[in-house]
């Protein structure tokens, strides 16, 4: 993909002006560089020296501290210079202009992060968690990031390929004198300890829905029949008028979404058109066909019942069809006097006049995203691992049929080695080409 052989440049802080401005060199001439640059003959590593750096001709272009990490203890593990200037664009592209001349290769974008790969420095899932790290939005991406960047979703998997292992080796051992048949491993036990390891594989995979949902937002509808007073809650949630609001049953025709933070978890909150029964003009039913697909795909639904009315049978047919553990009910209008009573269906009182109930609403569908449980477990967030993963799991489930149908060895030991591969896959210890590719090109240059 690219050649690790070359030294590399780019500026490190973001476009613009700034206090300072970084350039960063990756590789075996960045000293050498540093110091045609500086007129420097070396730099201590790892201390800032203050030095004026001049172009190729000869010019002056600022005054620049200059640190130089020698490989391999460095970000790239090669050696890496960093110099800080004055935050102009002018005095950084100068600076970068000048390296080439001394012959630096412009950085492709996330090079550098993938010669930190590429050297051993860290490992797939943590060049993935600085990518996440760097376009965090939120503090609870961040922190997901930054979990993943410590090692946690790595080692989990290590513990869970030792495992394997140790069921491994005496089902490997048992092959090798094939008369007796599992000699060194009853059928049984080996099965127990397979169904053990797709346990904790299932624990893992049962933290990932919560872990995408965190990276990539709830997607929440507001679903109910029309007039309930879903884009006045739309707009009382996201904090603006953005969907018109009349008295007239039938006002919203199209969906309308808006993201918004709440209590750190991104969410795509989706207005939708009143949902009913009883046929429309043409515009109306599409509209209605559109809710109902938004309505079957959000993570959560916000079911709007108008509590100053009496209930009716689109109301009941709705709660009725939406999974409890994907709903809140809303007993909307609460400023109102009331024709229901909230409690006998569970539904949270609201008014969008008022603002009551807003707060716990917000709770709630934090506490669907499974923000209050985020303590000690660092979801998984990444697509590309959840399906690594549910591939290891389905080796497993294979494995561990096999093994309690007593079938031989051999089949038993291929499942478990498929799920090992699907874990190197995910740390990057059988990386591939394309993977890679896809991973390092959404860095920005000089990450
Ligand atoms: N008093 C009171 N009136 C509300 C409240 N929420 C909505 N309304 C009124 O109820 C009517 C309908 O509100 P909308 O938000 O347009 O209802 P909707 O569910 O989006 O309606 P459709 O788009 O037609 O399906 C409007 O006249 C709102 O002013 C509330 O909390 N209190
Ligand atoms: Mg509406």
């Amino acid at each position: 993909m690219f050649s690790p052989d070359d030294t590399i440049v780019a500026i490190a802080t973001p476009p613009g002006r700034g206090g300072i401005g970084v350039v960063r060199l990756s590789g075996p001439a960045s000293a050498s560089i540093a110091s045609a640059l500086s007129g420097r003959s070396a730099f201590r590593p790892r201390y800032a020296t203050l030095t004026t750096l001049t172009g190729a001709d000869g010019a002056p272009i600022d005054r620049a501290v200059v640190i130089f990490f020698p490989a391999p203890h460095s970000y790239t593990g090669e050696d890496v210079i960093e110099i800080s200037t004055h935050g102009s664009p002018v005095v950084s592209n100068a600076v970068v202009a000048a390296a080439l001349a001394r012959g630096a290769r412009l950085a492709n974008p996330g090079e550098f992060t993938f010669r930190a790969f590429l050297n051993e420095r860290i490992d797939l899932v943590q060049a993935e968690a600085i990518g996440d790290l760097v376009d965090a939005v939120t503090p609870l991406q961040a922190r997901v990031a930054f979990d993943q960047l410590d090692g946690t979703l790595t080692t989990r998997l290590l513990e869970m390929d030792a495992a394997l292992l140790q069921l491994i080796a005496p089902l490997e051992a048992s092959l090798d004198f094939p008369d007796e048949g599992y000699h060194f491993v009853a059928p049984d036990e080996a099965g127990r300890g397979i169904t053990a390891a797709l346990a904790s594989l299932e624990a893992l995979l049962a933290d990932a829905r919560r872990g995408r949902m965190i990276r990539e937002g709830v997607i929440t509808a507001i679903v109910g029949r029309p007039n309930a007073g879903k884009s006045s809650l739309f707009n009382r949630l996201a904090g603006a008028s953005r969907a018109i609001v009349t008295d007239i049953p039938g006002t919203t025709r199209d969906l309308l979404t808006e993201r918004i933070d709440i209590g750190g978890v991104p969410c795509t909150l989706v207005d939708t058109a009143g949902l009913h029964g009883g046929a429309g003009d043409v515009v109306e039913a599409e509209g209605i066909a559109r809710a109902r697909k938004a309505l079957e795909t959000a993570d959560l639904v916000l079911l709007v019942l108008d509590r100053s009315r009496p209930m009716d049978e689109d109301d009941a047919r709705l709660l009725d069809a939406i999974d409890p553990s994907r709903r809140v009910a809303i007993a909307s209008k609460s400023d109102l006097p009331a024709a229901w009573d909230p409690e006998r269906i569970d539904a949270l009182e609201a008014s969008s006049v008022t603002g009551a109930g807003m707060d716990a609403l917000r709770e709630r569908i934090a506490s669907f995203a499974g923000v209050s449980e985020l303590r000690d477990s660092a979801p998984i967030a990444n697509q590309r691992h959840v399906a690594l993963l549910a591939k290891a799991r389905e080796a497993l489930a294979r494995a561990a049929a096999a093994a309690a149908s007593g079938t031989p060895e051999e089949f038993v030991l291929a499942d478990l080695y498929d799920a090992r591969m699907r874990f190197d896959e995910i740390t990057g210890a059988r990386p591939q080409d394309e993977v890679l590719a896809q991973i390092f090109e959404r860095f920005c240059i000089g990450k």
